[in-house]
């Protein structure tokens, strides 16, 4: 297989081969079968970035419009992270449930989010581990396989992918993203599941939050947030609704994508979105009182603040997510290895985004650890999270999020 992988890595593999590579993988193990589910089940998948919680907000928003919600996530490695670890960073949350209430809870609640099992897709946990140790994982058609065979084994009938292109995403370059959500989304179409992309920016940080808990809070926020649907966390919120938009046009639950994104953005003014949020924190065990103040849970940790030098002044020009990513990973927030264990409180909540200005002492960012974590370096992170700003004296431009759409087989935004 490692011979193969390297083969396939070297030669690349066409998209009848790289069909079948995920049909392979997919039937490796159980594909679940969502007959008795009422609806159109769609998921989303993200290929990852830093402070990406788009799913904690995306899942209960589409779900209170109706359209039901499977979605089985991962755990974070290196400066990205897990939708997983974010929601088991919630007291009581339970992620491991049962294929049996798994189905069950998307019929009672329309919603439900657990981890991977040991029997969707075992052959990519086997592939992953060899393409890991034979420098193979840089492939486009082994990613969209590996991503493909797991999303496709969750027996949704529609399928939105935000794939994310910059300095903090795993494709850095816009032509390299265009071609995996190209590849994707063929591998969906193919497989008799429409598959919708979104690509998306991945230069700063997705909202001011990344760490586990650190990025449930603000969640929240955005969720309780009723004035206007998107308060602090425009950014944020600009991409999930656009998410939403698709997945309640792919669940018949739209007519368009324009005409879902107004109800999505509806949902959350009307408070229905984080209603479905706290039912089912509450069915998979967790605490939802906890969510009702989530500043007291983030008070609990250790921080430090984070201040801009004698000499700043003028704006934030630039904020390299990479460098906050590995700021919340020196705090404890993500793994280097699998094994590793994640700080659920750790992490960093940056108070100046590009394009807002900063002057002698602005607090920057404030840093979170669980008090007395020894996995926690707030020297590091500090060093970390000063090397990501820059600054200038002029207002930067910020470009939108959202760069382009892929439906059809065809780009643009439609
Ligand atoms: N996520 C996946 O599910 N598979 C991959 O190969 C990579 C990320 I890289």
């Amino acid at each position: 297989m490692s011979a193969w992988l390297m083969a396939a890595f070297l030669n690349g593999l066409d998209s009848a081969e790289t069909t079948a590579l995920t049909e392979a993988m997919l039937h490796s193990g159980d594909v679940l079968d969502l007959a008795g589910a009422p609806g159109t089940p769609v998921d989303k998948h993200s290929t990852g970035g830093v402070g990406d919680k788009v799913s904690l907000l995306l899942a209960p928003i589409v779900a209170a419009c109706g359209v039901p919600v499977p979605m089985i996530s991962g755990r974070g490695l290196g400066h990205t992270g897990g939708t997983l670890d974010k929601l088991e960073s919630i007291p009581g949350l339970r992620t491991d449930l049962s294929v049996e209430t798994y189905k069950r809870q998307l019929v009672t609640l329309g919603i439900v989010m657990i981890g991977q099992t040991d029997e969707i897709a075992p052959a990519d946990r086997t592939l992953y581990a060899l393409r890991d140790v034979t420098a193979t994982v840089e492939s486009i058609p082994l990613i969209a396989g590996s991503i493909m065979s797991k999303k496709l084994a969750e027996g949704i009938d529609a399928l939105v992918l935000d794939v994310k292109c910059g300095r903090g995403a795993f494709m850095k370059t816009e032509p390299d993203a265009r071609r995996l959500a190209e590849t994707l989304a063929e591998i969906g179409a193919e497989a008799g599941t429409p598959t919708v992309a979104l690509l998306t920016r991945m230069d700063a940080p997705l909202g001011r939050a990344a760490g586990n808990w650190p990025e449930v809070a603000e969640s929240v926020r955005g969720l309780q947030d009723a004035s206007d649907g998107a308060g602090s966390i425009a950014d944020v919120m600009d991409v999930t609704l656009a998410l939403a938009g698709e997945m309640l046009a792919l669940g018949g639950a739209a007519s368009d994508a324009g005409t879902g994104r107004e109800q999505a953005a509806e949902a959350v003014r009307s408070g229905e979105a984080f209603g479905k949020l706290l039912e089912m924190v509450e069915a998979q065990g967790g605490d939802p009182s906890v969510l009702d103040a989530p500043e007291a849970r983030t008070e609990q940790a250790a921080a430090r603040v984070v201040e801009a030098s004698a000499e700043a002044q003028g704006y934030a020009a630039d904020l390299d997510a990479l460098g906050v990513g590995r700021a919340a990973l020196a705090l404890g927030a993500g793994r280097r290895r699998m094994s590793d264990d994640v700080d659920p409180l750790a992490g960093v909540v940056v108070h100046r985004k590009p394009g807002e200005p900063v002057q002698p002492s602005t607090p920057l960012a404030t840093l979170y650890a669980t008090e007395g974590s020894p996995r926690a370096d707030f020297d590091e992170a500090e060093r970390r999270l000063l090397g990501a700003f820059s600054f200038a004296e002029e207002k930067p431009d910020v470009p939108p999020l959202l760069m382009d759409r892929y439906a059809g087989g065809a780009w643009g935004r439609g």
